[in-house]
């Protein structure tokens, strides 16, 4: 069976758009392949973080993998941060890595012109996401659009050092979600619902209460014609609650419009509430049930156990291959 290989940092409450584009396909294909579902908490403090909001979080979204249908006995859940052998790889490929192809990474343009210290972490991250994909042979890594050149750079790492050592490495391929799947902020819907927006009108939270759920659809960004049809370009606030309802009742976005083609838009955004809160208060209810059964932890515990029995073999080779320490 092939690996897949994933991580969503916890820089911020999980999204509707993290369950629709991230999540809910780690689901659909938790049968198809060996899945490795991890915390990059070491990622999460290349910026500003408050060390006790980021301990909870660490263990809230695991609850809430969990509670999505991430199936333990399926997927391997572990913190990056509890497997010492990520940083130890991701020195090892620094000292592979060149300042040129690391300043070309648009990611770090884009979030160091946010920081008042850019600090060397952020620069040097996609290399530890290198390390993280590369310590475990994973054949595919399901990430967003904008990780996709950092997936390049794991591919380009594993080359060389395959190349220079001997093959040490699997490739990975970067597995990208299709268009459908990115939702748009439902107060600004040219940008895509982030969980580090600094305002989250516009974003559903998975933890959401049904109240502010409610609140924050019906109060969505539209348009003036008051005709539902889809249209991306010039209707982004009814294509994307068109693509929410469509993504949440796996109905073609075809149907979905026909179904919708007589609705105005109050009573549209109260249809796509109604489904939207029905998905997130079952989900509510197993992540309150999980958190009290213990079962974070639990899974946690294996997974690191098991992770860091795969990881050290790698890096075990990995040092032998580059000549570092003794009797390898
Ligand atoms: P950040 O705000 O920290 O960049 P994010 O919430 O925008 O975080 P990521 O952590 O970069 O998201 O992405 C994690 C996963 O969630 C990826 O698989 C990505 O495709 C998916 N995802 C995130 N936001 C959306 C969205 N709005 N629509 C669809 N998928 C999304
Ligand atoms: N950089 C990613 C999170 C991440 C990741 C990974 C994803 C860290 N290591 C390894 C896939 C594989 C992000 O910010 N979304």
């Amino acid at each position: 069976m092939k690996r897949l290989l994933t991580g969503l940092q916890p820089s911020g409450e999980l999204t509707l758009g993290n369950y629709i584009g991230g999540i809910s396909q780690c689901v659909k294909n938790q049968d198809n392949y060996e899945s490795f579902i991890f915390v990059p908490d070491m990622h999460a403090i290349t910026v500003p973080q408050d060390s006790d909001i980021l301990r909870e979080r660490i263990k809230k979204n695991v609850g809430i993998y969990l509670a999505c249908g991430l199936d333990p006995n399926k997927n391997t859940f572990y913190i990056q941060s509890e497997n010492l052998y990520h940083a130890n790889l991701s020195w090892i490929l620094e000292c592979n890595s060149y300042i040129g192809e690391m300043s070309r990474m648009t990611q770090f343009k884009d979030k160091s012109k946010k920081q008042k210290n850019v600090t060397c972490g952020l620069f040097t991250y996609p290399i530890l996401m290198a390390a993280d994909i590369l310590l475990y042979d994973a054949d595919v890594v399901p990430t967003g659009i904008d990780q996709k050149q950092h997936v390049e750079l794991a591919r380009n790492l594993a080359e060389r050092f395959n190349n220079k050592y001997g093959k040490t490495f699997t490739v990975p391929e970067p597995m990208i979600p299709e268009v459908g799947y990115k939702i748009k902020d439902l107060q600004n819907p040219s940008k895509k619902m982030s969980k580090s927006s600094e305002s989250l009108k516009g974003t559903i939270l998975l933890l959401d209460s049904e109240k502010d759920i409610r609140k924050k659809i019906m109060s969505a960004v539209t348009d003036s014609e008051n005709k539902v049809y889809y249209d991306e370009e010039n209707k982004p606030g009814i294509s994307n609650l068109l693509n929410i309802y469509s993504c949440l009742t796996n109905m073609d976005i075809k149907e979905v419009e026909q179904y919708f083609k007589d609705y105005n838009y109050g009573n549209l955004k109260r249809e796509v509430a109604d489904v939207v809160v029905e998905k997130l208060t079952d989900i509510q209810n197993k992540y309150n049930d999980i958190v009290k059964s213990g079962l974070i932890d639990e899974v946690l515990d294996m997974g690191k156990k098991k992770s860091i029995e795969i990881a050290k073999e790698k890096y075990d080779l990995v040092i032998s291959r580059v000549g570092l320490g003794r009797n390898n």
